[in-house]
């Protein structure tokens, strides 16, 4: 039996992972979720296996150097699938520190862990793997409208959220190099799907528009991203664990690029449409909602990832259409108001205040 570390398991596409590790494997793996329960790790998204025998959760932060240590020691750790990071770029351009020491420092720790305990005198236990769950934010803009970041595309990271990651994925490079350490680097475009903490645009417009609040757009809204749903990112990462030739990276992403403007136009339609005639929030839902605000300092104008190396190694592909995912995404915030309730209470809001100023 596997015993799978998921660090950031709490966090968006962490749970969504850990759900769909579950329903493919069942019993047969374990999984341990690491997570030190910041603002966007939520308990609440693994309430379906958290009964399970063979899931378990430790409230740990990834900084602390010794508690990490001591889950190597005390679990026989097959994979590590590292999720945990700050990953809010708005947040980063406020306060980068909280960055670097989870995104940087936190990575090292993790790197250290499972070296030291998968380290044999001639190179490492067999069938043990790191994988580093990166962006592909790393690779900084691209400012046109027709190439694509490739795996050897140099780093140029713009946003102190990516230069933290771009940092994360150098050490574990390094370790590759250096110690021949058993790992592989998955750069993603921008996920959707369940379970998305709503400073993000596309939970955050959904909750916006189901109460009446306006929709910022920032600066011209023509800004590109490359959107994956998050079962897709999940199915490469699983591929990537298991298949994935050993210091590789991979990108993956959704051939699916859309300007932010044409997503939030389409969540308003898609609420016209999927919300009953007598209910009442329809009244004020409407393109007035739209709002441009101030731009985001140093925004990036387009990502569009070429995730031609997984399909050729792996045989991933994504599978999920945009019409599809954003329709599947949509119910479920439909279906969990409660949720979206319970979050954006407290420290949210603040945050939510101080960044729109409202
Ligand atoms: P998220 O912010 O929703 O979740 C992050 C999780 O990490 C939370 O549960 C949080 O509690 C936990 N965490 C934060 N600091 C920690 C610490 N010091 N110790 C332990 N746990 C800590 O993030 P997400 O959107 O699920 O992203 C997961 C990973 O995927 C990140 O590494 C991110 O860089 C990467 N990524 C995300 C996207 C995206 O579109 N969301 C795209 C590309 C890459
Ligand atoms: O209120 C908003 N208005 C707006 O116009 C917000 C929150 C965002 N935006 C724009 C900025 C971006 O061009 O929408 C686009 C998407 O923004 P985010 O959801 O903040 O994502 P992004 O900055 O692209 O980063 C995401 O994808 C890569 C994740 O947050 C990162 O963790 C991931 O690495």
């Amino acid at each position: 039996m596997k015993t799978y570390l998921v660090t950031g398991g709490a966090g968006f596409i962490g749970s969504n992972f850990i759900l769909y590790m579950i329903k493919k494997y069942g019993d047969s793996i374990k999984i341990i979720n690491v997570d030190k329960l910041t603002y966007a790790g939520n308990l609440e998204n693994l309430k379906e296996v958290e009964h399970r025998d063979n899931y378990k959760f430790l409230k740990v932060d990834i900084c602390d150097k010794e508690e990490i240590l001591s889950i190597f020691n005390t679990y026989d750790i097959d994979r590590v699938i590292h999720f945990a990071a700050e990953s809010h770029v708005d947040r980063s351009i406020k306060n980068p520190e909280v960055f670097v020491n989870t995104n940087v420092l936190g990575t090292l720790n993790l790197l250290n862990g499972a070296k030291q305990s998968w380290e044999t005198e001639d190179g490492y236990k067999k069938d043990k793997k790191f994988v580093q769950v990166s962006t592909d934010e790393v690779y900084g803009e691209l400012e046109d409208e027709v190439s694509f970041f490739y795996e050897t595309t140099p780093l140029d990271p713009h946003s102190p959220y990516s230069a933290s990651k771009a940092s994360a994925d150098l050490l574990v490079k390094s370790y590759v190099n250096t110690f021949h350490f058993p790992a592989n680097i998955t750069r993603c475009s921008n996920n959707y799907g369940p379970y998305q903490f709503p400073e993000k645009l596309i939970p955050l417009m959904i909750n916006n528009g189901l109460n009446s609040k306006k929709l910022p757009v920032y600066g011209s809204g023509l800004n590109v991203r490359d959107w994956l749903y998050v079962d897709d990112h999940c199915k490469a990462i699983d591929m990537v664990a298991e298949a994935g030739h050993k210091g590789e990276v991979y990108n993956v992403g959704g051939h699916n690029e859309k300007k932010n403007i044409e997503i939030v136009t389409m969540i308003i339609d898609t609420l016209l449409e999927m919300l009953p005639e007598e209910d009442p929030r329809r009244k004020y839902i409407s393109h007035d909602l739209i709002t441009y605000v101030e731009d985001r300092k140093g925004h990036d104008f387009r990502y569009a990832i070429a995730p031609d190396k997984i399909k050729a190694d792996l045989g991933w592909e994504p599978e999920t259409s945009f019409a599809e995912g954003i329709k599947l995404t949509m119910a479920w915030y439909l279906d969990n108001m409660d949720w979206m309730e319970r979050i954006t209470k407290g420290d949210y809001q603040n945050y939510y205040n101080e960044m729109y100023r409202e």
